[in-house]
């Protein structure tokens, strides 16, 4: 389905980079080009064409690239496209972007120009969407399953359940349609069929629902909080293992007030990493109090709790209250600042299980706290491992289908066949939106283009 309108967006992210990509689609794309580079050589199809863009009304040269125009139905989208490949300037790409709109291209809406390659029936809703999950990945395991569903048939599982739906469908609906040909005992036969191919398809859906279930915990990733008593360097920990200074440290107990969350890998799994306010034994005032209170919440959302000692102190008594309330998550005790001095005789004993000694500030022991982190962290994701992505409106789709499968198997026999007939279409329905089919653009733009971003 061609498009009126011609697009134009920025197509890499925002900030300063070696080269930027303006991208246009449509059908006056190759013509804004020409303009952009009008006085030279012709733009030459699928051809690296090294030009001057220049302004369109001032001529002023607002850079060299390469221009690589694509004559549609051979281009991402199906429609003519051209790629602008220009210093990777912030303002030089904007400059050139508000050009190609001053020529008439409309700004791209998110996702738009793989909305305009679905329509053009180069990629299934599916591969859209694992396009949009591609892009996002923020763990080695997403970034797998995403080139999975892009570059194999990822509707494979999702049309086995359709097919095991319509063939049910097909044994509730021959006594219907042929009444004549069916004796009482074919129809309770092929209510049995109807039945039994119903379940088989809900089985099918409950084991995609787990696949969504972990589609999800990947992409939350697991949460890591270091927590432990005032001053006993949690911040010093966060940011060692950040590589970078994000959060402030000082020697004054009670720095960290608010729990700070950043991301990072830990092999190949998203983390998400959380400092905390030192725990207290008593808040000295209301700041103090609160602080505590949100380490608290931080720590219930906890899939991994570091806890923080110090060499220096030794074990106190509200670290064991501490102790206690994570026993039961999977957890580390590190013992920091062993530069001063070494782990005290029977903190291990006290503590009741192995202690690690580091220095967060001399990067002592750093790696052997990351490796035991990392094992926990893959014991976490390891039980959640998902086959492939079900999206949420995917997941959505399944459970429509599942609770309608269930009433059909539920009322079976009890109820006239045309509710069958109705439940069974319900959860045939469901499946065929999940896959794109009998779901108009607007319903597609709405739920699932709208999280793309910007140039994709
Ligand atoms: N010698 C030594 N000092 C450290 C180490 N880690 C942290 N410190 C110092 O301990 C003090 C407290 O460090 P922070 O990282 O702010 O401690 P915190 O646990 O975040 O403290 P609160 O936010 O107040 O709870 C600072 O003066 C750090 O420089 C270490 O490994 N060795
Ligand atoms: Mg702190």
């Amino acid at each position: 389905m061609p498009h009126d309108s011609t697009i134009a967006a920025l197509a890499t992210a925002r900030g300063s980079s070696g080269i930027g990509i303006v991208r246009l689609s449509g059908p006056e794309s190759w013509a804004i080009a020409e303009h952009l580079t009008a006085g030279q050589p012709p733009l030459a199809d699928r051809t690296a064409n090294l030009r001057r863009i220049c302004h369109p009304t001032s001529g002023e040269v607002l850079d060299q690239g390469i221009i690589l125009p694509m004559r549609g139905p051979h281009s991402y989208t199906g429609e003519d496209t051209v790629e602008l490949q220009l210093h990777g300037s912030p303002l030089l790409l904007d400059s050139v972007l508000q050009a190609c709109l001053a020529l008439g291209a409309q700004p791209a809406r998110p996702g738009e120009f793989t909305f305009r390659a679905l329509l053009a029936g180069k990629l299934s809703l599916l591969q859209a969407e694992a396009v949009r999950d591609l892009v996002d990945a923020g763990s080695d395991d997403e970034l797998s399953l995403a080139r999975n569903s892009l570059f194999t048939d990822a509707s494979q599982p999702f049309r086995a359940v359709l097919t095991l739906i319509t063939r049910s469908l097909a044994s509730v609906e021959g006594p219907l349609d042929f009444p004549d040909q069916f004796t009482e005992e074919d129809e309770a036969g092929a209510l049995q069929a109807a039945t039994s191919l119903a379940a088989e398809a809900r089985a099918g859906i409950q084991k995609l629902l787990v696949d969504a279930q972990a589609t999800e915990q990947l992409h939350h990733g697991v949460t890591v909080v270091i927590a432990g008593a005032p001053n006993v360097g949690k911040s010093s920990l966060m940011n060692a293992l950040l590589k970078y200074p994000r959060v402030i440290v000082s020697d004054v107990p009670g720095t960290t007030r608010d729990s700070v969350a950043e991301e990072i890998l830990l092999g190949g799994h998203r983390v998400t990493l959380i400092d905390t306010a030192g725990l207290c034994a008593t808040p000295v005032d209301t700041i103090d109090q609160l602080a505590g209170e949100q380490a608290r919440q931080s720590l219930k959302r906890a899939d991994i709790v570091l806890i923080v000692l110090d060499a220096e102190t030794g074990l106190q008594p509200h670290e064991r209250d501490l102790l206690a309330d994570v026993r039961m998550l999977p957890h580390l005790v590190a013992v920091n600042k062993v530069d001063t001095g070494p782990v005290p005789t029977g903190l291990a004993a006290e503590v009741g299980e192995p202690v690690l000694g580091i220095s967060a500030t001399e990067g002592t022991e750093l790696a052997a706290l990351t490796d035991h982190l990392t094992k926990l962290v893959e014991t976490a994701t390891g039980t959640v491992t998902a086959k492939q992505i079900v999206t949420l409106r995917q997941a959505g789709e399944l459970k429509t289908a599942e609770r309608a499968l269930g009433d059909f198997m539920s009322s079976a026999g009890a109820v006239p066949a045309d509710v069958l007939t109705y439940l069974l279409g319900e959860a045939r329905e469901a499946i065929q939106r999940l896959l794109g089919e009998h779901i108009t653009p607007d319903d597609i733009l709405a739920t699932v283009f709208s999280t793309f971003c910007i140039g994709k």
